[in-house]
């Protein structure tokens, strides 16, 4: 796919942050949907290390995790030949456009993010403001490259709605009706929101203490048998029916992963496994994970490898991100008066 600074029909954004090894649920619920996108659209995905920098748990490790999730997105299907792939700091625009909308906004929008409470936790005194910032970041990342559809985990959709608001307003207060746009969401409805080994109510999620609490894409066959062997469960067998699936939130998760992973509805997976005990469908839960996780692994450690290789697909991506976003950024200092 060619891009263009002129507005494609169909342009997706998204964006991962480099915050340590991927895993399945950033693969089931993100990244391969973004493979299938790159078929029939301009697709742009960022490695977003200005939102990495909000919480300061990661700054140890953000250069070494923005070359793992660059090849972890490679070897997962993300062809740089296909999508613009890119460092979101080498982009000033994404700063640049975020000032403006900071003053767009309005506090009692930023108020009401469910993301910022939850991270925050109980010490919201001593959280960064760029956390408490993070969704303007968003909305100018999002807005800056005129975005059609940007596919995101349900955990997402509250923020874009804010994009929507800030586009509207801005638009408004510098009367240019229609100017940003905001984009549609395109959001998995299965499977969206793959959870923790260790808790079936809780996000799988890369900063979790417990390593195994995910399997990461670069994990071996040990690994992955072993955490799969002691994924949290629950005495009953598997059951026959998805209303009593529901409320058994671990086995819901286990079987929504090996859905997901063989490509079958959750229907067909549990007339495959009902009134079997876990011991059974853990290990073919576990063979199906090492037979699509080890391709992409041994992917990873061969690029991981190449630095320079890594380096010039991020500089080749932040050179096509650039004219994009420069264009934007002219036209809206245009509107400003700046
Ligand atoms: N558990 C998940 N299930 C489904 N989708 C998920 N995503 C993340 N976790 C899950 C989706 O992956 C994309 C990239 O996410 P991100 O790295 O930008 O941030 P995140 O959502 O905060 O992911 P993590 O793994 O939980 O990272 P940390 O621990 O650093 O906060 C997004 O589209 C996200 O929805």
């Amino acid at each position: 796919m060619s891009f263009s600074s002129e507005q494609p029909k169909k342009r997706i954004f998204s964006g991962i942050q480099p915050t340590g090894n991927l895993h399945i649920g950033n693969y089931l619920g993100a990244i391969k949907n973004w493979i299938s996108l790159q078929q029939d659209s301009e697709t742009i995905y960022s490695i977003v290390d200005l939102h990495a920098l909000t919480l300061d748990s990661n700054l140890e490790t953000l250069n070494e995790s923005v070359y793992e999730v660059t090849a972890a997105i490679i070897a997962s299907g993300i062809d740089p030949q296909k999508s613009i792939i890119f460092n979101q700091s080498s982009v000033k625009e994404h700063s640049e456009l975020c000032w403006v909308f900071n003053c767009v906004a309005k506090m009692g929008w930023l108020n009401r993010m469910t993301q910022f409470k939850e991270k925050a936790g109980k010490k919201r005194e001593n959280a960064s403001v760029g956390l408490y910032n993070y969704p303007i970041l968003m909305a100018a990342d999002i807005l800056l490259y005129r975005a059609t559809h940007v596919p995101v985990g349900d955990d997402q959709k509250q923020h874009l709605e804010l994009s929507r608001d800030i586009a509207q307003k801005f638009n408004l207060d510098f009367k240019k009706p229609d100017f940003l746009k905001a984009p549609e969401p395109l959001i998995q409805k299965n499977f969206a929101r793959i959870m923790s080994l260790k808790d079936g109510l809780k996000k799988m999620s890369k900063s979790d203490p417990s390593d195994l609490s995910r399997i990461n894409l670069n994990d071996t066959k040990d690994q992955i048998i072993n955490k799969i062997k002691k994924a949290k469960t629950d005495p009953l067998p598997l059951p026959d029916n998805e209303t009593e699936l529901k409320k058994r939130p671990e086995a819901e998760n286990l079987l929504g992963i090996y859905s997901s992973l063989s490509e079958q509805n959750l229907e067909k997976t549990i007339s495959e496994f009902n009134g079997k005990n876990f011991s059974e469908f853990k290990l073919k839960l576990a063979d199906l994970i090492v037979d699509k996780i080890s391709p992409i692994s041994n992917e990873i450690n061969k690029i991981q490898k190449d630095k320079n290789f890594i380096d010039d697909v991020l500089q080749k991506g932040a050179d096509k991100a650039n004219i994009i976003a420069s264009k934007k950024i002219k036209e809206i200092k245009k509107i400003i008066g700046f």
